[in-house]
């Protein structure tokens, strides 16, 4: 990738210059403290109580103040902000002499959280973007090009599926009317929710293009701890693939039922709950499968369940293992109502391919961090991110920081303050060479 003065309007000597130092050397760090200190404050709005964690599901009151907080931060940094139809914020920063109308490099991630939801995942990557833009800003530096900030809505997918609903808009991979329609796990809609907290904004979807896109994210697994190492250096993301099961039996009394007589839910659920264990185990690494919800109705003592909704989450980096590990889930399903005498009907929630980032900029990523110190290792990504649809029109890639314990989707979610830092100043001088080179 080469390195040219790139698309400012007016070449100043001095900041070209300048401009080519900082890029050659590297020598420019991000304020670490101030990073943590609004990870801090972020983390406090939805803040789980006892804990460093956050619950701020999509479109709550809990995420309207995250986005009210987070913007803020980004009109201080004097932004242009566009808020588009299903709440995607773009902060772009234009300094004088940047042509305006050039693609910006972008960086970004999520502030919605799960349920359980620790104080880095999505956080980390929104505001260390706008940690790069200050220190840049503070040091007079003007890159070739504009770069932006982002946070998307809905990354997590909890409350409303499919996740990542906010950037797979933002590229057109899902109508903004068809995500508007989406009604969540509490019965509300996107489009009602949306507008109740005001999130709605102007700016069409789909987007436009970034010239490239990278998001720092911690790793949420054992890996890179694991290995001693001090960054990850993305590949990619494995395919991920949601469905819904409803299990219509019959209610009955607990007691007086023969077990041979019974159409118990309940058990079925029990039963789809350990067959996709089983699944993964056979399958091996990188098969995973969870059953995260299940929800038994009437959900009683002493009534058999007549029905039970539950969820299944199967993922592999290989796409053609994912679609056997689907087939023999939807046989399982036939041969399980068959045998306990109930109906299962299913319902896709999400399905998305595996991703392959840019070979181009996951190199720079590696080479950007090997330049300032830092031990990597190459990996693909267990968990969705919002990189993975920016990848569609855009060349892409991630950087992770390594997660203590592996822990995430978890109040104790933590990652040694240097790491934090240490990821943002990656993100900072790989942003400024994108934003360099042609
Ligand atoms: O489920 C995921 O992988 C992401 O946290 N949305
Ligand atoms: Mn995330
Ligand atoms: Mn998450």
């Amino acid at each position: 990738m080469g390195c040219r003065a790139g698309l400012r309007g007016h070449q100043g000597s001095k900041e070209e210059e300048q401009l080519t130092s900082i890029v050659e050397t590297g020598r420019l760090r991000i304020d670490g403290q101030r990073l943590l200190d609004r990870l801090s404050a972020l983390s406090r709005v939805g803040g789980i109580a006892g804990t460093t964690g956050s619950s701020r599901l999509a479109f709550t009151d809990a995420d309207r103040a995250g986005r009210r907080l987070v913007t803020g931060w980004m009109e201080d940094l004097g932004l242009q902000l566009s808020v588009d139809g299903i709440g995607n914020v773009v902060g772009l920063w234009l300094p004088p002499g940047i042509d305006p109308a050039a693609p910006p490099v972008m960086t970004g991630s999520h502030i919605d959280t799960v349920g359980t939801g620790g104080r880095y995942d999505g956080n980390l990557g929104v505001l260390a973007g706008l940690e790069v833009i200050e220190t840049l800003a503070a040091e007079g530096v003007t890159p070739a090009r504009p770069l932006a900030v982002a946070f998307f809505s809905n990354e997590e997918g909890s409350r409303f599926q499919p996740d990542m609903m906010g950037s797979l808009v933002y590229v057109g991979g899902m109508a903004l009317e068809e995500a508007h329609a989406v009604e969540g796990i509490d019965g509300a809609t996107v489009g009602a929710e949306l507008a109740r907290i005001g999130g709605r904004g102007p700016s069409p979807c789909p987007g436009p293009a970034p010239h490239r896109f990278v998001e720092l994210h911690i790793e949420q697994g054992p890996v890179l701890e694991e290995a001693g190492v001090g960054l990850g250096v993305v590949e990619g993301v494995q395919g991920i693939s949601w469905t819904e099961v409803v299990v219509e039996g019959q209610s009955n009394h607990a007691g007086t039922t023969p077990m041979g007589l019974r159409r118990d839910a309940g058990y079925v659920a029990a039963e789809i709950t350990t067959f996709v264990r089983r699944l993964a185990l056979e399958f091996g690494h990188p098969q995973v499968a969870t059953v995260g919800a299940i929800d038994l109705h009437p959900n009683l003592i002493n009534v058999v369940a007549a029905t039970a909704k539950l969820t299944v989450d199967l993922r592999n980096t290989d796409n053609d293992r994912l679609l056997e590990a689907e087939r023999q889930l939807a046989r399982e399903l036939d041969a399980v109502a068959d045998r306990e005498g109930v109906s299962i009907t299913t319902r896709t929630l999400t399905r998305f391919d595996p991703v392959v980032f840019d070979p181009e900029v996951v190199d720079l990523v590696e080479a950007t961090a090997h330049r300032l110190g830092i031990t990597t290792m190459r990996l693909p990504s267990g968990a969705g991110h919002d990189a993975q649809m920016l990848a569609r029109v855009c060349p892409t890639a991630m950087v992770f920081t390594p997660s203590e314990n592996g822990i995430s989707h978890n109040p104790a979610e933590h990652t040694d303050p240097a790491d934090l830092e240490a990821g943002a100043n990656v993100l900072l001088h790989t942003m400024l060479a994108l934003a360099a080179a042609d």
